[in-house]
């Protein structure tokens, strides 16, 4: 089959007929047909069975008209791996009942090998490319954010204990951010083996680390790890939330694509990353609840300012929220397409 590579000549900043675009969360909860299919499994067992996975993967592509597909997933199916046991409780996220605290912690979890551990993963990334016309995104956490499940045991409002690990106790932090980044590069490496043909890492909660301190203890970490993945020669996203004063550094990393959220408007993130990096967003996404004209308005400026250069993909800020409206976002997808084609 032929596949539309609007959304991989955007990564690599080359002309493009029309903006390409995707949603971050775009198979979920906000989908009648997932929800029916979570009424029989869980989040996990949909992970673990490739053809459901696949299914589920490939459900808002034909639904939206989406340019891309992302992996369905979730950042602690390699957390499990590497010997955390960890269970997604419902409304509340990823819950882990022994948090990694110590050096002897982090000296028990395993970088584990993708092809034994995380087969159905790879399985799955097959299935997918046999039949998917659009460029399939795989990806995975970033270091900070798992780090951030696993030293807090769950979702966090301010980090206490992973920002004491860091600065209290470094030499521990160091030595878990080397154990993640060594998991992140054999995993991504695994998918795109397997056929991933771009990758996002989601550092969503780096955002709450002042510049001085992502700097310190990320930075280096991140640019390892792209570094690392520059070689498989597929585009590298790095995308967190609230990472306004931190774009300048995520443009230091070596990745390619920078995911934006709303906060910052996109003339100002080019200016932060500079010409070189191709930007990804940004629309809130709580305004898919705002009447349609409001939602075009924003969407509008949102294109004529990521059209002023090359390398542009339409997203939202942060994931699709599960009361948002399926019609919504088909819209959406065809206003981008449509207006964004008139343009050129
Ligand atoms: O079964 C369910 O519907 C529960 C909700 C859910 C879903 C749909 C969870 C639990 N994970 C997922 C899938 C998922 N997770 C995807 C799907 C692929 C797609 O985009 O279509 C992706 C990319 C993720 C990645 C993920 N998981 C992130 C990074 C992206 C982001 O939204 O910031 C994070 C932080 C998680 C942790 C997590 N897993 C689930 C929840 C509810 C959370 C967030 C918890 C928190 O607020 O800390």
């Amino acid at each position: 089959m032929i596949s539309s590579d609007l959304f991989l000549q955007a990564c690599r900043r080359e002309p493009v007929t029309q903006v390409p675009v995707w949603y971050m969360r775009q198979a979920g909860r906000y989908q009648p047909e997932y929800r029916k299919i979570r009424e029989k499994y869980s989040l996990v067992e949909i992970c673990q069975i490739p053809e459901l996975c696949s299914q589920v993967t490939k459900l808002p592509v034909t639904q939206l008209g989406v340019d891309a597909a992302i992996l369905f997933s979730d950042i602690m199916i390699p957390v499990g791996a590497m010997g955390l046991d960890f269970e997604i409780k419902e409304g509340v996220g990823p819950i882990i009942d022994t948090p990694v605290r110590s050096a002897a912690d982090v000296e028990r979890l395993r970088v584990p090998d993708p092809e034994e551990s995380l087969s159905h993963v790879l399985e799955t990334i097959h299935m997918l490319r046999q039949d998917l016309t659009v460029p399939l995104i795989g990806f995975s956490g970033a270091p900070f954010t798992l780090a951030s499940y696993m030293v807090e045991g769950g979702p966090s409002r301010h980090y206490v204990r992973t920002k004491q690990l860091m600065a209290g106790n470094t030499p521990v932090w160091n030595s878990l951010m080397n154990k993640l980044a060594e998991m992140v590069i054999v995993y991504m490496k695994a998918q795109i083996k397997a056929g991933a043909q771009a990758i996002q890492l989601f550092d969503s909660w780096v955002g709450s680390l002042a510049p001085d301190d992502f700097q310190t203890y990320v930075l280096p970490t991140m640019k390892h790890i792209f570094n690392a993945l520059q070689e498989t020669g597929v585009p590298l996203i790095y995308f967190g939330v609230t990472s306004g004063e931190l774009l300048s550094m995520f443009a230091e990393t070596g990745a390619n694509v920078i995911g934006v959220d709303w906060r910052v408007p996109i003339r100002s993130a080019r200016h932060r990353v500079g010409q070189a990096k191709a930007l990804q967003g940004n629309l809130d996404p709580v305004m898919l609840f705002a009447p349609w004209p409001e939602i075009e308005r924003r969407a509008k400026s949102i294109l004529d300012a990521g059209l002023e250069e090359n390398g542009f993909i339409f997203n939202l800020g942060h994931g699709v929220l599960p009361e948002v409206e399926v019609a919504v976002l088909q819209r959406l997808t065809a206003f981008v397409h449509e207006y964004s084609s008139q343009k050129w």
